[in-house]
């Protein structure tokens, strides 16, 4: 199976046992050009999203371009501290200024793609563009619960922490940031962030690694609700193309193969809490059942 390779002992160490870390990122010059770059040009992109996401806009280019200047930018910090690795998401998020609720990014685990990302690293790198804290909407993010939730996650599959996220978020960490910091997490984290109380924009870059040449799946819990989970296994552009931003929709690309021999159920806060305090890594046991037909065919 293939792995990231990563440079930094320390880094590794903390990504198994917290799920996440703060490095040095970019320094104040690339920080600035990447603002000059990307930032200027969207800053004004649909007014009416408190929360703008590059990689969902797909008005013009502005998707790819972005894509372009966050990968590049941060080609040298990534080389610095990963061998082996591919860079699938390059998108920048605005959080504007808003004491609404709609402001807040709820709590959520991004979108799995490898097919078991308790064994094969799928590392986020969460970069803010200008300092942040918890007034202006730094990102929040719980320690030790990378290895809590089965790594089982896409808009279509219900949330294992659906009943209890107030209790997951009380046990959240919100982390204060330098801007060009890198904050690199597991992407089984679960995270979330809250309003920006400031007067100025928060824009963040964010970028996610995979093992270069890895199987890319995308999983479809049904429309309905039905189980089990089917399984997708999806090109190496999956990310680039649109599809996964929709993936409550029963994939169009990708080969099926098959359903997960695993159903996902909503975990009590006591489960939760006893899972953390163990801070042990939670074996789930992962396979296809047998592929049956194609219900797409
Ligand atoms: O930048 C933020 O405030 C939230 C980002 C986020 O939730 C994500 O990257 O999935």
């Amino acid at each position: 199976m293939r792995q990231i390779q990563i440079s930094d002992a320390l880094i590794a160490r903390e990504l198994d046992s917290s799920g996440y870390v703060v490095v040095p990122g970019l320094d104040e010059t690339t920080v600035k050009d990447l603002c000059r770059s990307i930032y200027e040009e969207i800053r004004f992109a649909c007014p009416e999203k408190v929360n703008y996401n590059s990689g969902a806009d797909l008005t013009g280019s502005v998707r790819g371009r972005a894509f372009e200047c966050i990968a590049s930018a941060f080609a040298p910090v990534l080389d610095r501290y990963f061998q082996s690795y591919e860079c699938i998401v390059g998108i920048l998020f605005v959080k504007r200024p808003s004491a609404v609720l709609a402001g807040h990014i709820q709590l959520h685990c991004d979108p799995t793609l490898l097919p078991d990302e308790s064994r094969q690293r799928h590392i986020n790198i969460w970069a803010p563009l200008i300092d942040v804290d918890e007034k202006n909407g730094a990102l929040c993010l719980v320690p030790g619960a990378h290895k809590v939730f089965a790594p089982v996650h896409s808009f279509s599959v219900p949330s294992q922490f659906a009943r209890i996220a107030d209790t997951v978020m009380e046990y959240g960490r919100c982390v204060p940031m330098k801007a060009g910091d890198a904050l690199i997490f597991d992407n089984r984290m679960p995270h979330f962030s809250r309003q920006n109380f400031s007067s100025f924009d928060r824009p963040a870059a964010i970028l996610s690694i995979v093992p270069s040449e890895s199987e890319f799946i995308s999983l479809f819990g049904g429309a309905g609700g039905e189980f089990p989970i089917e399984v997708y296994r999806q090109p190496s552009s999956w990310y680039e193309n649109t599809e996964w931003i929709n993936d409550r929709e029963r994939p169009q690309t990708g080969t099926y193969l098959g359903r997960l021999n695993w159903t996902p159920h909503a975990m009590s806060q006591d489960e939760f809490v006893d899972r953390l305090e163990i801070g042990v890594e939670i074996q789930y046991e992962f396979g296809l059942l047998r592929a049956d037909v194609d219900t797409r065919s």
